[in-house]
């Protein structure tokens, strides 16, 4: 895959791939264990907990009710883009309650994915509003259920507050594939945003 030189190895004596960390972040229940389960090369670690009846008022279990375990720490899995580069993959608690570990688990990431699921939008606004704080760069994948609509892109945009430059890439958490698509997708904006860096200077 031709990731337009992201991809060169880029340790002092080169050798092995480059190792990169990616942030799988976005708000309650939008698909981010999934996602790393999905997508990732090796067992995942996950870190699920069932989830209580007496969570289920706060935590908004609208478009997903018939889900029953939730994120307490992390999830971590790795998945190999090509020979050169290696992507280190994190899901981040989506609980109110698990907020605070954010923090230290966002440490040297290099750029995230925050995932939206549009029956819910208001669930990902922090998780948006983190990135911006953290100063993470990020595309956003909007998670397709069945029951989803066809938003057009722009609308999303607008109700996200996000700019122009921040790849929206619809896909299917579940598939691996589509998962894949939207990691290269996130690979490409870094790569475009340290070229851009480049030309200013
Ligand atoms: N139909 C459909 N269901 C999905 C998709 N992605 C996830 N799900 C289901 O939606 C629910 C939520 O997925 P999770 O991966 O647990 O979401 P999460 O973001 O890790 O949740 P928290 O850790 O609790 O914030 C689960 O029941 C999944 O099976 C998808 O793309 N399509
Ligand atoms: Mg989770």
């Amino acid at each position: 895959m031709d990731l337009n030189g992201f991809d060169h190895p880029g340790r002092p004596g080169g050798g092995g791939p480059r190792s990169v960390k990616v942030m799988i972040a976005g708000g309650f229940g939008t698909g981010k264990t999934t996602m790393v389960r999905s997508v990732s090369d090796i067992k995942p670690l996950t870190t699920e907990e069932t989830l209580t009846q007496a969570s289920a008022d706060v935590d908004h279990l609208i478009g997903v009710a018939d889900k029953t375990e939730t994120t307490v720490s992390l999830d971590f899995g790795k998945i190999g883009l090509n020979d050169s580069l290696m992507l280190y993959l994190f899901g981040t608690p989506g609980q109110e309650r698990f907020w605070f570990l954010w923090n230290g688990l966002f440490k040297g990431a290099l750029g995230a994915v925050v995932l939206v699921d549009t029956r819910r939008l208001a669930s990902s606004f922090r998780a948006i509003e983190e990135m911006e704080r953290q100063n993470v760069p990020f595309v956003v994948a909007l998670n397709v259920f069945p029951d989803s609509k066809n938003y057009p892109v722009e609308e999303i945009r607008d109700a996200l507050d996000i700019p122009e430059d921040i790849p929206v890439v619809a896909c299917d958490a579940r598939d691996r594939a589509s998962s894949r698509d939207v990691l290269v997708a996130l690979i490409h904006h870094l790569k475009d945003r340290s070229a851009a860096a480049l030309e200013s200077r």
